[in-house]
């Protein structure tokens, strides 16, 4: 079998102590990686004063892995710049809060670069190259200049925005142009896609070609859409562990004659955090006959300290949490628990099944693998109701669900309302459909589907396209 390298910023499997990383894109990796006997490379997750290009390899659960530390200034103005106050805000339309700062570039340009330098010893002949998310999206192009005529495949974990926010973003060309050094280029959703394809045929002049290719900077590239899944498998096999079972039966106990609404998510703005605790308030404003009976659940552990924007959301949902307590709260009764806690996997499985209610509200995401594990997560014979944003790219598929605009209070009330009272007929018929397609569009049918369609491409003659 052909090799697969996959690259991603981080690298982090899950450990055998079962303290897992937060978010999806390592979850999905380690899963996809698992069955090849591939190699994961990326950054470590530590810095040094200056950049060493010291790589540490090791062998965990089946997966090896290459990684190496990252110089100080490139956490600044790299990670915490260049990805995380630029592209993620810009992709997940927030204009409002990317910062375009020129060492951002460049930072981003400069790691980018080392990645490469530090990965080509490591490429062999026939290798599959699989690189990921959008921290990496000029390491294509750096690994073509090193002379790498291999197939590699580019996946955008997040969202493509419309053309107009695209735009916005000063050297927006550039970065476009280095996605043709890729043979292939996936989206989770088709929406994703065709925004890509319209800023092609639009701002680059691109040309659409018959066979799924687009052609523009004199280059051809095949672009698809691949939606992500969770590794279903494995969460039904956890479901069952005694910790998953011990957390069910603790939530159940909590919500005695109440049912309980739970979200789960890093705590990030375009999650729509503020919004959901909002509409959760005004279901209680609205609804006095329920106040007693609901307790909501906000799991949500920090991420991105480093970003002011993190710590502005957070002191803000600190307040808003305590609010919604203050104003409701009885002697005997707290509607809203909020913890930004990291909870174990086999945890956060169990909290799911005692829930009545999955609230995932984001105001923009790629995918949203939360949603797909409250679905897995259900009792066939009485299962709880995923209530989901529209601005999911998981809503594309979980239609069942009963989708909400997070940015209305009114909207979310309503939908909330409405899962609280359906019946068990409506709830077991929408659910199996949810869960069928959880099932089979997993995470090895993506990476399947990814990896097939990267083989299939013509292998380049030269790296570097006329
Ligand atoms: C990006 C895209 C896309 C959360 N809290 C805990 C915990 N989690 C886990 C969840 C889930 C994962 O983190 C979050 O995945 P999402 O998909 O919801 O979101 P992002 O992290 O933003 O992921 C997203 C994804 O990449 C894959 O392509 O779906 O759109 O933004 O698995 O369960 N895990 C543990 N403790 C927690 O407290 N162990």
């Amino acid at each position: 079998m052909t090799r697969l390298i996959v690259v991603s910023n981080r690298v982090s499997p899950p450990n055998s102590k079962g303290e897992e990383t937060v978010g999806g894109l390592a979850m999905a990796l380690a899963a996809a990686l698992r069955e090849y006997s591939g190699l994961w490379f990326g950054w470590s997750g530590k810095t040094t004063p200056d950049f060493t290009g010291q790589l540490q390899m090791m062998k965990i659960d089946g997966v090896t892995t290459a990684t190496i530390d990252i110089a100080e200034d490139d956490y600044d103005e790299y990670y915490n710049g260049y990805a995380n106050k630029t592209l993620w805000p810009l992709l997940h339309y927030r204009t409002d809060l990317t910062a375009y700062d020129r060492a951002y570039g460049e930072g981003y340009e400069r790691v980018n670069k080392r990645f490469a330098e530090t990965l080509r010893p490591l490429i062999e002949k026939d290798d599959l190259i699989w690189i990921h998310d959008y921290h990496l999206i000029p390491l294509g192009r750096e690994l073509r200049k090193l002379g790498v005529k291999n197939r590699i495949g580019f996946f955008l974990h997040v969202p493509w925005p419309a053309y107009q926010i695209f735009t916005t973003l000063p050297g927006h060309r550039k970065l476009v142009q280095a996605m043709f050094d890729y043979d292939l280029v996936g989206f989770h959703t088709h929406e994703y896609q065709q925004a890509f394809e319209e800023y092609v045929l639009t701002e680059a002049e691109g040309v659409q070609m018959p066979n799924g290719c687009l052609k523009c900077f004199g280059r051809t590239v095949k672009v698809g859409h691949f939606p992500i899944g969770i590794d279903a498998a494995d969460f039904a096999r956890m479901m069952k562990s005694a910790r998953a079972s011990r957390m069910r039966d603790i939530m159940t106990a909590c919500t005695v004659f109440r049912s309980l609404i739970v979200g789960v998510d890093r705590l990030d703005y375009s999650k729509g955090l503020e919004e959901r605790f909002i509409g959760f308030e005004r279901l209680l404003a609205d609804n006095p006959d329920l106040r007693r009976e609901v307790l909501m659940l906000q799991i949500a552990p920090v991420s991105r300290e480093g970003v002011e924007a993190y710590q502005e959301i957070r002191g803000r949902l600190d307040a808003l949490s305590g609010r919604i307590n203050g104003e409701f709260a009885d002697v005997d009764w707290q509607p809203f628990r909020y913890v930004n806690k990291n909870y174990r996997r086999d945890e956060l499985a169990g909290i799911y099944g005692a829930a009545r209610v999955g609230l995932v509200t984001p105001l923009r995401d790629g995918m949203n693998l939360v949603a797909k594990e409250f679905v897995a997560a259900q009792n066939p014979d009485d299962p709880g109701v995923l209530v989901l944003s529209r601005f999911a790219g998981a809503a594309r598929q979980l239609k069942e669900a009963l989708l909400v605009n997070p940015n209305s209070p009114e909207e979310m009330a309503d939908a909330l309302k409405r899962a609280l009272t359906m019946d068990k007929p409506e709830r077991i018929r929408r659910w199996r459909a949810l869960y069928d397609n959880v099932q089979r569009e997993d995470v090895t049918a993506w990476r399947d589907a990814f990896v097939n369609e990267l083989a299939g491409v013509e292998p380049r003659r030269t790296a570097l396209a006329s």
